[in-house]
């Protein structure tokens, strides 16, 4: 018998705003999906705000929690999906934590977003390029860098868009069925486009849309949730628009709101809840081009 799906993601949670657990739950939940989820820490807020509180678990204690589970038999996941992680021991217990569900599941997708920086800066220790390069590519079902993290993982620099697709080749070959690339700025495309460039076995796309001029915490785990639960239901083309559909009105929505009362790190908060309409039944807007 196929299983419905159930997802665990092991993600960072916050108590004051959304990114990491608290951007990615809600809308899993909202579109329709179980999600258990592992809070790989609690903070007061994310890291961009000028004091942060809290605690962060170690790999022991994800290992103890996925025991609890397994003793009770609540380990049968049809999905895993992880964000940033701070360390390499947690990186490496993720890696267990894969092996085990998957003996479980032998069809589990293992949906990464291999966080290390952005824009020429890594804000992770170094260790972890390393256990991303040889134990997480060849396990990745889905895996969705950004532009850095893609060049990071396979050492090649990108000067043009065939770079792109020479890049995602690269980690195809690694056994990837899915590859994402977010956030690609290229030189040639000046700032105010964005383009996300998807890939499977079958189809290569490309998609363009508008960019804020401003930038937003916590859209990599929205976008990487988002895609996760459209590609249970439609193929890539069709997720790809959905989920930059449904990006666009929240971050509009967010813009907006900034923009009325004041463009500080805290009225840039996702405005998530209130684009529960948009992320339910994303009106699309830009189309992805084959290419
Ligand atoms: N973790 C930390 C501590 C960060 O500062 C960032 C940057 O925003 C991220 C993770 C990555 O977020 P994203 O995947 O949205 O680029
Ligand atoms: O995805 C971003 C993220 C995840 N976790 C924590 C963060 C951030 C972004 O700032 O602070 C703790």
């Amino acid at each position: 018998a196929v299983m419905e799906p159930r997802i665990l993601s092991i993600q960072s949670h916050v108590v004051s705003g959304y990114v990491g657990n608290k951007s990615a739950v809600f809308p899993m939940q909202l579109l329709g999906y179980d999600v258990d989820y592992i809070n790989s820490v609690q903070f007061s807020n994310h890291t961009g705000y000028e004091h942060v509180k809290g605690q962060v678990i170690s790999e022991q204690e994800l290992a103890q929690l996925l025991t609890g589970l397994q003793k009770n038999k609540l380990d049968q996941y049809s999905h895993l999906l992880t964000g940033y992680v701070g360390s390499p021991g947690f990186l490496k217990e993720l890696v267990n934590t894969h092996k085990y569900l998957k003996s479980i599941n032998p069809n589990l997708i293992f949906v990464c977003d291999p966080v290390m920086g952005d824009n020429g800066q890594m804000y992770v220790p170094k260790e972890l390029l390393p256990i991303y390069k040889e134990s997480i590519l060849p396990i990745a079902t889905i895996l969705f860098p950004n532009l850095f993290e893609a060049e990071l993982l396979t050492d090649i620099k990108v000067e043009s868009e065939a770079n792109i697709w020479q890049i995602i080749e690269a980690l195809h070959s690694k056994g990837i069925e899915t590859v994402c690339i977010s956030s690609a700025e290229l030189p040639e495309n000046i700032n105010n486009t964005l383009m996300v460039f998807a890939s499977n076995k079958k189809l290569k796309l490309k998609l363009e849309v508008p960019k804020l001029p401003v930038s937003f915490t916590g859209t990599g785990d929205l976008f990487s949730a988002l895609m996760l639960c459209f590609l249970q239901q439609s193929d890539l083309k069709e997720s790809l628009e959905k989920t930059m559909a449904a990006m666009q009105a929240v971050l509009k929505r967010t813009y907006d709101y900034a923009c009325q009362h004041g463009k500080n790190v805290k009225n840039m908060e996702l405005k998530l809840v209130q684009s529960r309409e948009d992320i339910l039944n994303p009106k699309i807007v830009h189309r992805a081009t084959v290419v």
